[in-house]
């Protein structure tokens, strides 16, 4: 393979469309204003505030909900394609159902909407980015089958509103995570510590609801408005720790990200044939009479299999496989392993690290991430939907930061060019500083810095802002060496 690529093979293709991503709880703020009903975050945030590193809130964080004006005013100078946002389910539907309608909450939407369209940016809308109403968590949340009900409806009243306006949607954001988080872990809001089938229960819930949102998309809105709809995986690189463990890599690929795949994108559909198996023996061997993976019917199998317009992934590390030894304590993914695999997952050699020690850097995951997507389901078009470095301190002099996009822009270009795989666009996580989960604001993603103390919560560009501008401008990594330097000009 070639590892690095011929100057004049630096440009981007003319359809790969360039932008940057956030998500509701961790930018919007204004958590009880105008009618807005409660989620699962804020109720985590203010029950557990000694999970959140500093003891903070989103209560505020970026105030995107009072100055969404700024987030489009950066996007604007940065000359972003599109934004990427989310919609905060209870902001809409302030008892999760739609008894209610919060015209405040349609209305701010709305109006970011109307003010990226008359920048030239586009709006996608991710329509789930863990804010789950908390009176549906209280009902069982993700491990409640009546939910796939529940999100279809509340999918049909923003595809009303929004679909006109709105031509690219993502039902899920990382559902591996909020399942295996939310309902495993228990880490993450609800903060449900439950190993045996919350995860998994949730993992299937999850597949019906994006299929339903798909479902209703494509026969109630689509024909008038045209739009593609998927969702965003969060996909983790395996490698063997020695080639010897390379069927186990494999199946810790198909448990991480062929479990939120295989039935939507592959020919067949249902669950990856090998952990279908895997969950099934090891089901048994614990005293279940079944496996605790929930089965799919003839119908939902169908149901589900088709319903994407493209795969969305958001790539960020890569880890190390091999087989538990005595000691190992096997968590859950992106911690350190799975029982049911009996293996550790391990940080990869050669790795640097932002501010975040548990995203090892290594570009080269994400070429072989979407080599192994292609060889599985099939020559679609990739979008990626988030990929980013974290740093610590206030510092608009991020040059680790243009660094990890740099070489992760190659390694998507090495992917087009020499791989032939269709990638049509990339989203850089985040347009600003937000409040990064469990690390609270102590972890920063944003291309633009946020001022804390300040009242207007003001937006600076870092270095990393002005590199991303010079690359959507030239639509090449061959930019000017100033383009790596700081540069307030545009701030
Ligand atoms: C993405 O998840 C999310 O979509 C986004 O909201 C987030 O801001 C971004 O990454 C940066 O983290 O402290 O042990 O709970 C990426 C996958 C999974 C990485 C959960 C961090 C949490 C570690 N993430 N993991 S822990």
């Amino acid at each position: 393979i070639t590892t690095s690529l011929a100057k004049d093979l630096w440009s981007f293709p003319p359809n790969l469309k360039f932008g940057a991503a956030s998500a509701s709880y961790q930018v919007e703020g204004g958590w009880k204003d105008d009618g807005k009903g409660e989620n699962i975050w804020d109720k985590y945030v203010h029950d557990h505030s000694g999970l959140i590193k500093g003891g903070v809130t989103g209560d505020i964080a970026a105030d995107s909900y009072h100055r969404w004006r700024d987030d489009v005013k950066v996007a604007a100078k940065m000359k972003l394609q599109f934004y990427r946002f989310s919609i905060n389910w209870p902001r809409i539907l302030p008892t999760g159902f739609t008894n209610k309608i919060n015209q405040a909450g349609v209305d701010y939407y709305s109006d970011l909407i109307d003010g990226l369209l008359a920048e030239g940016i586009e709006p996608i809308v991710t329509m789930y980015h863990w804010e789950l109403p908390v009176a549906i968590q209280d009902l069982g949340g993700w491990a409640n089958p009546l939910i796939v009900e529940w999100f279809g409806d509340f999918a049909r009243v923003i595809f009303k509103i929004y679909a006109e306006r709105v031509r690219t949607w993502l039902t899920f954001n990382e559902p591996v995570a909020f399942c295996d988080y939310g309902y495993n872990s228990g880490m993450y809001a609800p903060g449900v510590q439950e190993q045996i089938y919350g995860p998994y229960l949730c993992n299937k819930h999850v597949l019906l609801a994006h299929a339903k949102a798909y479902r209703i998309f494509h026969k109630e809105f689509r024909p008038r408005y045209t739009g593609k709809i998927s969702l965003a995986n969060n996909v983790l690189w395996i490698e063997p720790l020695d080639l010897s463990y390379s069927s186990l890599a494999e199946l810790g690929r198909q448990h991480q990200t062929g479990r939120y795949s295989h039935p939507i994108f592959s020919k067949e559909g249902g669950w990856p044939p090998s952990i279908e198996k895997l969950m099934e023996e090891y089901s048994l061997k614990q005293g279940f009479k079944e496996s605790r993976l929930p089965k799919f019917t003839r119908h939902e199998i169908e149901f589900i299999k088709g319903t994407a317009d493209f795969y969305g992934l958001n790539y960020y590390t890569t880890n190390m496989i091999r087989p538990a030894i005595p000691g190992d304590k096997p968590g859950i993914w992106f911690l350190n392993g799975s029982p049911e695999l009996n293996a550790t997952l391990l940080k990869p050699k050669g790795a640097y690290y932002g501010h975040d020690d548990l995203l090892p850097v290594k570009p080269e995951g994400l070429r072989k991430e979407l080599n192994w997507l292609k060889e599985q389901y099939g020559d679609i078009d990739f979008f990626i939907t988030e990929n980013g470095y974290s740093t610590t301190a206030y510092n608009l002099a991020d040059y680790e930061r243009v660094k990890y996009m740099r070489d992760h822009l190659e390694q998507m270009l090495l992917s087009i060019k020499e791989d032939k795989v269709s990638v049509v666009g990339y989203a850089a996580w985040s347009l600003v500083d937000n409040f990064e989960w469990l690390g609270g604001y102590s972890t920063k993603f944003g291309l633009y810095e946020i001022d804390y103390e300040h009242p207007n919560r003001t937006r600076t560009a870092r270095a990393s802002a002005h590199y991303y501008r010079c690359v959507i401008e030239k639509r090449s990594l061959d930019v000017p060496k100033s383009c790596y330097v700081k540069n307030y000009t545009h701030n």
